[in-house]
């Protein structure tokens, strides 16, 4: 299946038949400080430095999450996405929970944008699905819905096909849902990677929608984050994840080598290609 996502003039296809599509999250003060302080003088310096580097290490999408507490996000998410748009070609995912912001944002800017996210609850489904379809934007779902977030990768996978059906009915095409089977901090759950790998396997099998998670939110809390982010990245590619959102500076490597053992990427031109542009 294919999802297409366009920036302010180029396209990105995301295909479940590969090669991995990366989405750089860095643009997300929930880790760093200094994208706050910036922010709330409504200086986007840091912003485009962000974007600028998550390009060059090999991001195709970016992620835009400009939350903080007490943030204005409906005037501040369109106005970070026109500073992007003028000076980047990238598609945009934008990551907000609140639909204002959303919709604000979608209303200034180019091309075909990812929303991040719709989910399974009524509410969000009510409200979210409208606003993708009038302005033609592709969709994530988050494997939750009213009863919150399960541990069983049937359910999961059952909210998945849910929203499918729903952004189906309300004119969306398929291909325009991107499934979130929800990865968390394996430091604190046990099952928390395997739980995730199953829905991944379960979505692919069932549905054949394109598979994105954050999938830096695994490590947290732990040392080693690059090892094992790239050992659950690796795993999940083969069980069908499409196009993680996770920092292109750290995981790029590893998601080219990975395409190369599937035999997505002949004479392993883009896993050298990655490497020679590298400082
Ligand atoms: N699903 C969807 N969207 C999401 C998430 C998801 N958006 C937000 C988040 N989860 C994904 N984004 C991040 C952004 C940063 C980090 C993790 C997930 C992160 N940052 C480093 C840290 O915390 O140490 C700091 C920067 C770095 O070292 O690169 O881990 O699950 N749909």
């Amino acid at each position: 299946m294919r999802t297409i996502l366009i920036g302010t003039s180029s396209e990105v296809a995301i295909d479940t038949e590969g090669p991995v599509v990366i989405i750089g999250e860095s643009i997300n003060p929930t880790r760093r400080k200094k994208l706050v302080t910036t922010l709330q003088e409504r200086d986007f310096a840091y912003v485009l430095e962000l974007a600028e580097s998550q390009i060059r290490a090999g991001a195709d999408v970016l992620d835009v999450n400009v939350g903080f507490p007490g943030v204005d996000d409906e005037s501040l998410l369109p106005e970070a996405v026109i500073a992007i748009q003028e000076k980047f070609d990238v598609p945009l995912c934008l990551d907000s929970p609140n639909p204002r912001a959303i919709e604000a944002a979608l209303r200034v800017m180019k091309g075909k944008a990812l929303i991040n996210s719709v989910n399974g609850k009524e509410e969000s489904l009510r409200t979210l699905l409208p606003i993708a379809k009038k302005y033609n934007a592709a969709i994530i779902g988050l494997c939750m819905d009213d009863d919150g977030i399960t541990n069983e990768p049937e359910k999961r996978a059952a909210i998945a096909g849910k929203i499918i059906e729903r952004a189906v009915s309300e004119g969306i095409a398929a291909g325009d849902v991107i499934v979130d089977p929800l990865a968390m901090a394996v430091g604190a759950e046990p099952q928390a990677c395997l739980v995730t790998l199953e829905t991944i396997r379960l979505v692919n099998q069932n549905f054949g929608n394109n598979i994105t998670m954050g999938a830096s939110n695994i490590s947290f809390g732990l040392p080693g984050r690059e090892s094992l982010n790239a050992a659950f990245i690796s795993v999940s590619i083969l069980y069908g994840l499409s196009c993680p959102i996770a920092n292109p500076e750290k995981i790029t490597g590893a998601i080219r080598a990975t395409d190369l053992v599937l035999g997505r990427d002949d004479y392993a031109v883009r896993f050298v290609g990655h490497f020679q542009n590298q400082p």
